[in-house]
């Protein structure tokens, strides 16, 4: 095995720690990895606070490190079928959805190279012709990464893309339950050229080796993306040494769909929206706020569509949705339904795991609807990171009315990471964009999302911001430098004995 990679070495864990692999499609096995202790942690970020003390990576040229990006980029359009199917084993999501997820993983590592090579920072005028001052951006130091286990390749690119380009050291911690494409990504960037000990893998527990990378002195920055209780955690242990954090945590993401809505269109996508990847997305479209008028018709046609959904595994063709990630998540998720049932809402489709005895050995849920949802309700608040789908209705006496309603239900969450809103009135669309307190507002769409536009959350779903121009700044500090090119005295004290001598 050897799967750790520290300071330029593939190791065992330390006390010989191993973790099977399951596929949750159907349960079988898809391997055996290292899990690592946490002294295995600790030597991970020593590793990386050497190398980045010692400057192999930070000295290298934004061009050189831009070339390193765009050579991964290569290498996994050249070998995406088969990272995909790692990736859809350990995830037991769809290859294609896996195949598509390479073409995004490519796509921001090409992204963040683009961005390196442009920023020379910026001259600041300070008024005294003797000053030369600029503004300069540098890396932060050592990065622990800690990933999820929905998008496993595409999140992890998400840091150590930046990270990478900005000239830091990284230490990765993928998801305990996914760890086969981060260990491909780190084998191929050592095979091409990565600078021993500038990137670094722990595989393991988030309890044990998660925690002792957000604890280590060592680490300068974390960079999270999971779930709001761990986030927290997160967010406390850095408090200690005052490390910087990026946390993206999830969301709870209303899609708002107007009476004056391409119906077809909004229905359509609503149902992608919420069951995507079985709603295993922090974006999911996961609460329907939908205008009273047109609840009924909506709703019908959602139903029928949501009972007509195929659920199978990675390499079903027919299938159009797979698994939950483990037997313990479609655990909670069942929980989360009954909860909501015993609080008053209406399940209409779903609410439990497929009878098909051909699906008994994953872990699927059936594509779920509860209806006269409202706010006040924990199946509202609360993330299920399932295929369910809560719906709300607002109404209003006049057109302003039925925006305000739109939108103070679609902000009552203490989520704020994506959500849509869904009408042919434009004027309406772009004002209900502005009111949503969300990181990403689709109009007329849901889900799509490119590298060059920022991706984050408002309120508790996290703190700063990946992808885009601010996705690297997450991984830069900033610098003023300040040049006097005629030095002499402040003359602010007095210099009292050269006075004395003086009289
Ligand atoms: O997430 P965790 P879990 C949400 C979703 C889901 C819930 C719980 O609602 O139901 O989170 O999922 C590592 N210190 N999201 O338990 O625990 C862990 O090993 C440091 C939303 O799987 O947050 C893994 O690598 N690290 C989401 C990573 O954190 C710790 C994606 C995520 O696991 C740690 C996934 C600790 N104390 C779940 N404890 C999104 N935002 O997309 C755990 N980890």
């Amino acid at each position: 095995m050897s799967d750790l990679f520290i300071n330029g070495v593939w190791r065992d864990a330390s006390d010989q720690g191993t973790r099977t692999i399951v596929c949750p499609a159907d349960g079988s096995t898809v391997g055996t990895v290292d899990e690592a202790a946490a002294e295995d942690a600790g030597a991970a970020v020593a590793a990386a606070r050497a190398a980045f003390d010692s400057g192999p990576w930070v000295d290298t040229p934004g061009p050189d490190r831009a070339a390193l990006l765009h050579r991964l980029a290569d290498r996994l359009a050249q070998e995406k079928d088969e990272v995909a199917r790692l990736e859809a084993l350990d995830t037991g999501k769809r290859f294609v959805e896996a195949q598509l997820d390479m073409d995004d993983v490519i796509a921001v590592f090409r992204h963040f190279a683009s961005l390196v090579q442009v920023d020379a920072g910026r001259v600041v005028d300070t008024g005294v012709a003797a000053v030369s001052s600029r503004v300069v951006h540098e890396p932060v130091g050592v990065c622990a990464l800690i990933t999820p286990w929905n998008y496993p390749l595409l999140q992890t690119s998400w840091k150590v893309a930046p990270a990478l380009a900005a000239g830091n050291t990284f230490v990765l911690k993928p998801s305990e339950l996914t760890p086969h494409t981060a260990i491909w990504l780190v084998r191929t960037l050592a095979e091409l050229g990565l600078p021993e000990g500038v990137g670094g893998l722990v595989l393991g527990s988030g309890a044990t080796v998660g925690a002792a990378l957000t604890e280590h002195p060592g680490v300068d920055l974390v960079s999270f993306t999971g779930g709001l209780a761990t986030g927290r955690r997160i967010m406390a242990a850095a408090a200690a040494t005052v490390k910087r954090v990026a946390l993206e945590l999830g969301g709870k993401n209303p899609n708002i769909v107007f009476a004056d809505a391409d119906l077809p269109a909004a229905i359509d996508n609503a149902l992608t929206a919420v069951f995507l990847d079985s709603g295993q997305v922090c974006s999911a479209g996961s609460r329907l706020v939908v205008e009273e008028s047109v609840h009924d018709q909506v709703v019908a046609e959602l139903v029928r569509r949501a009972h007509d959904i195929r659920l199978g595994g990675p390499f079903d063709e027919d299938a159009e949705a797979g698994p939950l990630i483990s037997a313990e998540h479609r655990d909670k998720v069942q929980s989360y339904v009954e909860a909501a049932v015993a609080e008053g809402a209406q399940l209409l489709v779903g609410g439990g795991p497929p009878a098909d005895p051909a699906l008994a050995q994953g872990s699927y849920f059936l594509p779920t609807v509860l209806d006269h949802c409202h706010t006040g309700m924990r199946c509202v608040q609360d993330e299920s990171f399932g295929p369910v789908l809560t719906v709300e209705t607002f109404s209003g006496g006049t057109a302003d009315a039925a925006e305000d309603a739109a939108v103070a239900i679609a902000n009552d969450t203490i989520y704020g990471l994506a959500g849509a809103v869904w009408t042919e009135n434009a004027g309406r669309a772009e004002r209900v964009a502005r009111r949503l307190r969300h990181g990403t507002i689709w109009i007329n769409d849901f889900h799509p999302y490119v590298p060059q536009a920022e991706w984050g959350g408002f309120k508790q779903s996290g703190v700063g911001r990946e992808l885009g121009l601010a996705g690297l700044e997450e991984y830069r500090e900033t610098k003023h430098i300040w040049h006097n090119t005629r030095p002499g005295p402040a003359g602010w004290f007095e210099d009292r004995a050269t006075k004395e001598g003086d009289a």
